[in-house]
């Protein structure tokens, strides 16, 4: 079956009611740095959920973790970029992602005199986080924003890439989240929670409009666009991967396999491909695959501005 338009998915599906609240502080944001030469980036984050009851109690989720990312939009600052963080709630953020369970407050010690130090042994690696965080917050280079149905996502999606476009070329999306494909639309959702009583229910799944297509076109047509390919049978990567490109002709695929996913990646563009990939010695190491993928990036966008403006 054919999905919905993406005019009637939105027609369909209402937006969150504070939307636009939201969409104000995703303006004024890019438009403080419209006068500048500061580039702007939309990072995706995290996983879509797809409510099966209107007064929600279960939902469809997906793996994703947010670690992309979160460590993606610290590679963004430090390359300069200004950053919208669009994360699904309570998934990795930039900075925090370092630290796991109480290892934050395990670093604090309590002093005899109820005074608080930070473990020396800890500071050496709490120190460049926080100040990269600082330097981040100081420079007003960081908007968060979060979201965590499907439909909520799309919403903000798109009011995130319409208020991009008045940054041209210097506008740069990169969607990282993992989105679902599927849905249950709101009239064939049940208002409460569904009843075990009524046996196994009969859960009808519908397809998702590639937004893809209009983003591209559409809402934001001078960006540098980036999508995310994902799948679990790595021979399908990079056909499939230049199938999107040829569909909704953004800029650059990046496929990745669940499972190598943190080791290996390939850059998809219209006309060549190549790997990303670090060798058990680097992973050892600390080194982080969104560091490269960032450099490769940031080169990439400065030669496409050229012929994007
Ligand atoms: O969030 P995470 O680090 O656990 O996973 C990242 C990812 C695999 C979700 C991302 O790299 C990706 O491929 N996103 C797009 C997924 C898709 O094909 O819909």
């Amino acid at each position: 079956m054919n999905p919905i338009t993406w005019e009637e998915f939105y027609l369909r599906n209402a937006a969150p009611s504070d939307l636009e609240s939201r969409k104000k502080e995703i303006q004024s944001f890019c438009q403080k740095f419209e006068p500048s030469d500061l580039r702007v980036v939309l990072i995706t984050s995290g996983g879509t959920t797809v409510p099966l009851e209107h007064n929600t109690v279960r939902f469809v989720d997906n793996f994703s973790a947010g670690t992309r990312g979160s460590a993606s939009a610290e590679y963004f600052l430090k390359a300069g970029y200004a950053v919208i963080f669009m994360h699904r709630y309570k998934s990795l953020e930039p900075f925090s992602r370092h630290f796991s369970g109480n290892e934050l407050l395990d670093s604090i010690q309590v002093l005899k005199d109820d005074s608080l130090q930070v473990d020396p042994a800890k500071a050496p690696v709490l120190l460049p986080i926080l100040k990269d965080r600082k330097e981040a917050l100081d420079s007003g280079r960081l908007l968060m924003v979060n979201f965590t149905t499907l439909t909520e996502y799309l919403w903000i999606l798109r009011a995130s890439a319409e208020a991009m476009a008045c940054l041209n070329s210097r506008a740069m999306l990169y969607l990282a989240a993992a989105v679902s494909d599927f849905y249950v639309p709101p009239e064939k959702m049940p208002e409460h929670k569904i009843q075990s009583t009524g046996g196994p229910p009969e859960i009808s799944l519908q397809l998702v409009p590639k937004m893809l297509r209009p983003l591209v076109a559409d809402w934001v047509p001078k960006a540098f666009v980036i999508s995310f390919k994902l799948e679990t049978d790595p021979s399908l990567l990079v056909s499939k991967s230049q199938e999107a490109l040829k569909n909704y002709r953004h800029k650059v695929v990046i496929a990745n396999e669940l499972h190598s996913r943190k080791s290996r990646v390939t850059l998809v563009t219209p006309n060549s491909h190549h790997e990303i990939v670090l060798s058990k010695e680097e992973l050892d190491a600390g080194v982080e695959i969104e560091e490269r993928i960032i450099n490769d990036l940031v080169e990439q966008h400065t030669s496409a501005m050229t012929t994007l403006n």
